[in-house]
Formats: C-alpha cells, sequence, structure tokens
C-alpha cells in the first residue's frame, strides 16, 4: 500500500481515494470511495472523492513539480502551502467569499477543501451566457477586504511585513513577470498567436515603442510594489459561483503585490466573457442585453469596490498619517491606475500569450474571432497607456465601447 506519511509521489486516483480513506478524518470507516481527476487548469492535479454510500464528497488538491501545460515550468510546491493558508486567511477577512479548507499535508503537498460541486466555473457560466446579478457585490467585497486589511493602511507595519516574508512567491511570481509582462511584447517563441492575427499584433503590439516602455513601468511596478496580500490569478476560472454565492479559489500565485493586479483581472476577464457574447450570440436582442448586463458588472465592480474601499479606510485606518485629508482619495486613485494597467496587461496576454481563455478560444469562425482578438487588443492599448486618466466604472466601460466602434463589425 502506497506511504502517504515519507516522501511525496505524484499520486493516482485510486492513490487519492486511499488516502482520503487513511489521511483525512473525514469519511466513515464504511465509506465506499470514488475518485476522479476533474483539474483542467494549467498547473495542478485536482482530484474530487465521493463516498458513493453517504454522498458526501471532498476536493483534493495536488501539486506537482512542474506545470501540466509545460515541463518548461519547474515549481515549487510550496505553492500548496501559500493556496491552503491563503484561503483561510481568506475566510477570516472576507468570511463566505472562500471554499472551506479542511488540511494541509506538506509532504504530499496537497490540501483537501470544501467540494463546490453545486457551483459552476464562472468562466463556463460566462460562457453559457448566464447572468449573476449579485457577483459585484460579492466581488467587490471580497476584494476591498482581502486587499485593504492586508496592506500597510490597515496592519501594524512589522505584522505585516511577516506576512510578506511568509508569502514570498518568486516562481509563481516569475511566471506572472515572463507571460503577463514580457513575453506577449515581443515575437516569443512560447507565444500562441491566432492566424490571421500576426500583422495586427506586429504593427500595433510590437512596434509601438511608447507601448513598450508603459510596460517596462508596468512591470516594475508588480515587481516592487509590495503593497496588499494580493490573489494573483483572479480570473473568472478562479471563481466559483451560483445564483447567490461566489466563491474564490486557487490563490496559489499569492504574494505582496499593487492591489490593482486582482481588480484589473476581474475586469479584464468580464471583457473577454463580453467579446464572447458579443462574437457568438446569435439574437441581436438576447446578445445587446447580455453585454450590458457585462458592460453594467463591469461598472458595478469598479465602482462598488472604490466606494467600499474609502468605507473600510475610513473605519479601519491605523494611525494619524493615514487620516490626512486627500490621501486615500490619492491612494485609490493609484489602484486603480493600475487596475487599467493590468486589465490592458491580461488581455494582451490572453491573446498573445502561452494562456489563452476558452471565451476566446471557443469561438470557432474565423471573422468572429478575429474581431473579438481584435477589439481585446486594442481596448488593451488604452487600459495601459492611458491608465492615469481612467477611474471610474464609466471610464472603464468607455474604453470597451470605443474599441469596439474603432474595429467595427466583423
Ligand atoms: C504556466 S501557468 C499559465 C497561467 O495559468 C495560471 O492560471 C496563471 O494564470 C498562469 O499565468
Ligand atoms: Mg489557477
Amino acid at each position: 500500500m502506497a506511504n502517504f506519511t515519507k516522501e511525496y509521489f505524484r499520486m493516482s486516483e485510486s492513490d487519492v481515494a486511499l488516502y482520503a480513506h487513511s489521511r483525512l478524518n473525514f469519511f466513515d470507516g464504511s465509506a465506499q470511495l470514488s475518485c476522479c481527476e476533474i483539474g483542467d487548469g494549467n498547473l495542478n492535479y485536482v482530484f474530487r472523492v465521493v463516498d458513493t454510500v453517504s454522498g458526501k464528497s471532498v476536493i483534493i488538491k495536488q501539486a506537482g513539480p512542474v506545470a501540466r501545460i509545460s515541463d518548461d515550468f519547474k515549481l515549487s510546491p510550496d505553492r500548496n502551502r501559500i493556496e491552503s493558508e491563503i484561503l483561510r486567511l481568506h475566510q477570516k477577512l472576507a468570511p463566505g467569499f472562500v471554499p472551506e479548507v479542511y488540511s494541509y499535508d506538506p509532504i504530499m503537498n496537497c490540501c483537501a477543501m470544501e467540494d463546490l460541486s453545486d457551483h459552476q466555473m464562472m468562466r463556463l457560466a460566462l460562457i453559457e451566457h448566464k447572468k449573476f446579478p449579485q457577483f459585484a457585490e460579492h466581488i467587490s467585497t471580497f476584494m476591498a477586504n482581502t486587499l485593504l486589511l492586508t496592506s500597510d493602511v490597515v496592519m501594524e507595519h512589522k505584522e505585516k511585513k511577516d506576512l510578506v516574508k511568509n508569502y514570498i512567491n518568486p516562481e509563481l511570481c516569475e511566471i506572472s513577470e515572463d507571460l503577463v509582462y514580457t513575453e506577449p511584447f515581443y515575437d516569443c517563441p512560447r507565444n500562441i498567436i491566432t492566424p490571421g492575427m500576426e500583422s495586427f499584433i506586429k504593427e500595433n503590439i510590437w512596434s509601438d515603442q511608447a507601448l513598450l516602455l508603459e510596460t517596462a513601468k508596468t512591470k516594475h511596478e508588480f515587481l516592487t510594489n509590495a503593497q496588499s496580500l494580493i490573489h494573483g490569478d483572479l480570473h473568472t476560472g478562479s471563481i466559483f459561483i451560483k445564483e447567490g454565492s461566489t466563491k474564490v479559489f486557487d490563490p496559489e500565485f499569492a504574494f505582496y503585490g499593487p492591489a490593482g493586479y486582482d481588480v484589473g483581472n476581474i475586469v479584464a476577464n468580464l471583457i473577454f466573457a463580453w467579446a464572447n457574447a458579443k462574437a457568438t450570440i446569435l439574437d441581436s436582442t438576447k446578445r445587446e442585453d447580455y453585454c450590458a448586463y457585462l458592460l453594467e458588472t463591469i461598472q458595478d465592480v469598479v465602482n462598488l469596490f472604490s466606494k467600499k474601499f474609502l468605507k473600510l479606510w475610513e473605519e479601519q485606518a491605523r494611525t494619524r498619517v493615514e487620516r490626512y485629508l486627500g490621501f486615500k482619495e490619492y491612494y485609490l486613485g493609484t489602484v486603480l491606475r493600475d487596475t487599467s494597467a493590468v486589465a490592458g496587461h491580461e488581455l494582451m496576454r490572453r491573446i498573445i500569450g502561452l494562456a489563452p481563455v476558452k471565451d476566446i478560444t471557443i469561438i470557432d469562425e474565423e471573422k468572429p474571432r478575429l474581431w473579438a482578438e481584435r477589439t481585446c487588443l486594442t481596448a488593451a492599448k488604452v487600459f495601459i497607456l492611458e491608465r492615469e486618466r481612467i477611474r471610474t466604472g464609466d471610464d472603464f466601460v468607455k474604453v470597451v465601447l470605443a474599441a469596439e466602434k474603432q474595429i467595427g463589425d466583423y
């Protein structure tokens, strides 16, 4: 029988069923366990274990030594510790918005957590054109709480520095430094480019010196601004959702970085859903209705986040310095500036880089697909170049509508 207490190995489905029986204090002795690998992410192995007698179930997530998407990425399994600890911290800071973690195992580099099979991955739900009217409320609370309450605005500075140390995450950060901030901006062999997009990308992205200069600035902001303990990969594939419930998971990229990184990722991924809807819903009334809902959601996410961030600041700012007149508005302005830049980077890197998103790759007709990619890249440029003026929900939506107008119909 496999020994789970001595040395790490990558578990098969049957190993995981045995592991759940012998190592988790979760199932009865009489349980009949079945196990299935259900992960479709780029990095890890995710197993669902079900007791066919009682119906009880659990998720076990194991980190491998290399990424699933490519052996190029050798990754410390410490990411599983970071993920388990951050989920527990997020549960304290934003109760109800994360799955419950039952255990973390530093030998097998795996954690056991709540099975959210009654929810759906948000990206897939948006591709099915479902609406979630409470999402903006939920995610803005999650982001305002987790980002402000882990910052120097609220935390005692030495305690905050302890967290900076504990969540140093060099290998996962390197992935974002390369895939988000570097590779989309030159003809990198790892980039995946849709046939028909080559000349658009060369002319509009790789040859634009002003844009390249701004990406150097935003990359160094990401490298050096230890502002908040960020989720670090807050796209719609890191969210489980159902009517009335939003659960954020997968915080293995967490580290102390710019708060706007999380907000910008949410905005960009809602724009991918919008581009998908524009390109795939044939009925014009349904299309315009769903697209309007997504734009309104983007607007609400930005505006509600700003409102909640300022309110929480008033309630929780720690010292007199943070209460000087005008400082909180100045600080929020820098977070929104970074939100804009990151929205631009996320849009670029999912169209040009190694890790595309299904919202776009699922568009199988050529013309709408090229339209979606060009529109996203056009908006992305503005988000990066004009980030100093983009501050409100309305500003974000106007960038999307202007890009749509500029590219025209497909
Ligand atoms: C090598 S990992 C590629 C991407 O998948 C993750 O979800 C992150 O977004 C990362 O950039
Ligand atoms: Mg992930």
